[in-house]
Order: structure tokens, then sequence, then C-alpha cells
């Protein structure tokens, strides 16, 4: 609970951040998106990791204006870049349940991109197996609402829930992310056949496909083999502050 406290406290003293990792286009060689992903610094100069902090805000309840937070940033972040000549670039921030439950979620999020004036096709949303199966019905009936409303629609650590996959027709996605436990053996050992059969399902369901936890050229040539559409990790970049992800995206200009 103390740690609740502090984080209500940080938080509210402007003391979180967002940070950001590219996305590489595996087609274009362009990166063309980033992944929003937040950071609560410690007293020692190092953070303390999202696994620990995201769950106490879901259960506190803060991640509904954390969330937003993240969102209002990221929105400022894609406009910011436009500003500097980095035009249509894709940002996805990841969405808890908590936030589904808020009534005022959807609008809330046509208003922010409305108030940044950033197109919404700019904005993925990422969700977890686990958010859709916790209410499946809530979440179908806000992802239909978003999609109407053009924002992009992700799904996240693909194949570590334990999803129905009756619900990948059904949700309005666009993208299937494969988590990075099905890339990490790949070359050393590992033979890739999940992540080689998450691609090639994404693709006949017409998705796009985004390959995680990418650490190697060879893990990269092995997705773009399978014509994965998108890579993100270490491999390219680590998470990064606003500032030094302009200078990363402006070196390609
Ligand atoms: O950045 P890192 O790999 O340490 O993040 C660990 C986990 O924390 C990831 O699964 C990520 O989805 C989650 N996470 C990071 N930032 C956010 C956020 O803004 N909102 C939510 N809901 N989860 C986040
Ligand atoms: O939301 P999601 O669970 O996808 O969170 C992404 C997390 O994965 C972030 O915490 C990020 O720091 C981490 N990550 C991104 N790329 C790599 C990678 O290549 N290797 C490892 N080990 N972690 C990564
Ligand atoms: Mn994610
Ligand atoms: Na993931």
């Amino acid at each position: 609970l103390g740690m609740i406290r502090s984080l209500v406290n940080d938080f509210n003293h402007g003391k979180l951040q967002v940070w950001y990792q590219p996305q590489l286009n595996v087609k274009t060689g362009r990166f063309d998106g980033m992944e929003a992903l937040l950071r609560w610094p410690n007293s020692d100069g190092g953070f303390i990791s999202p696994l620990i902090f995201i769950p106490l805000a879901e259960y506190s309840g803060l991640i509904v204006e954390l969330g937003m937070w993240v969102l209002e940033q990221s929105c400022e972040q894609v406009k910011k870049l436009e500003q500097l000549g980095l035009t249509g670039l894709r940002v996805a921030v990841n969405i808890s349940m908590p936030q589904f439950r808020n009534s005022n979620f959807v609008q809330n999020v046509i208003e922010t991109a409305k108030k940044y004036e950033v197109d919404p096709e700019q904005i993925e949303l990422e969700i977890t197996e686990s958010v859709v199966m916790d209410d499946p019905k809530l979440v179908i009936i806000a992802l239909e609402e978003l999609k109407k409303n053009k924002f992009a629609i992700a799904i996240d650590d693909f194949g570590t829930g334990f999803s129905s996959l009756s619900y990948l027709q059904q949700l309005p996605l666009d993208r299937i992310k494969v988590d990075r436990e099905f890339i990490k053996g790949i070359g050393e050992g590992g033979d890739g056949i999940i992540a080689e059969t998450v691609i090639s399902l994404s693709q006949k369901l017409g998705k796009e496909t985004v390959a995680e936890g990418i650490e190697t050229q060879f893990q990269l040539d092995f997705i773009r083999n399978l014509n994965c559409d998108v890579s993100q990790g270490y491999f390219h970049a680590k998470p990064m502050p606003a500032e030094q992800l302009e200078t990363f995206l402006l070196g390609q200009l």
C-alpha cells in the first residue's frame, strides 16, 4: 500500500515518464511506429519495473487516469514528430482492463485524438488476451466503437494467454503481436515453430503481424522470410526517452 501511495504521489508530481520503442516496417525498412512504455524512476537512478507497478495501478484504479495520460503524451509526441517532418508515424499504447470498465473510456480516447489533432489511424490500442477474456462482451463493444472511429487495434503478447481462437475473428483487429517468448530461442536451438504458426494464422486472418523481442539479425531474417510486417526488439532499439526517439527517427530521414 505504501508503494501505491508513492506511485500516486510521483504521478501527481510529474515524475513518471513515457518512453518509446521504435518499430521497424520490415517491408519498407523504415521505422514507422513505436510502442509507448511507462517508466517510473526510483531513487537510485533506476526504474521500477512496469511488471510490478502496472498491477498496482490497476488494483488501485490509478491506471484509468495514468493510462489516459500515457495516451495524451503519445499524441503530443506524434504531433511533435510531425512538426519535425516525421509524418504518419503510428504509436501503440497499452490499455488495461479497468480502463475498459470506465464508461467514459471510448469517448475520452476519441476526444484526446481530436484535442491533439492526431489521426486515429496513427493510434494503436494494444490489449492482451487476458483483457479480452476478462469480459469479452464489454471489450468487443468498446473496440468496435473505437474501430468505427478509425483507431487501430492490436492484440499483444499473443499466444501466452488463454484466449479462445474464436475471438480472433470477432475482434476488430488490425494487428497481432507475436510474444517475444516465441522469438527468444530462434537461432539458438529454438525452431521458431510457434512464431511461424502464429504469423501464418495472422496472415490467413488478414491481419498485420508484429514480432516482438527481435534481438538478432538471424531472428529478423527469420521473420522477414515469413513475410512478417513489423519488427520490434533490442536488435533495432531499446525503449528510449522522447528526446532520444526524435534523434533516432530523424537519423533515418
Ligand atoms: O517496458 P517493459 O517491457 O518493462 O514493460 C513491461 C510490461 O508493462 C509490458 O507488458 C507492457 O505492456 C506493460 N506496460 C508498460 N507501459 C504500460 C502502460 O502504459 N499501460 C499498460 N497497461 N501497461 C504498460
Ligand atoms: O507490452 P509488452 O508486453 O509487449 O511490453 C514490451 C516489453 O518488452 C517492454 O518492457 C520492452 O522493454 C520489452 N522488450 C522489447 N524488446 C525486447 C527485446 O528484444 N528483448 C527483451 N528481452 N525485451 C524486450
Ligand atoms: Mn505491448
Ligand atoms: Na508483448
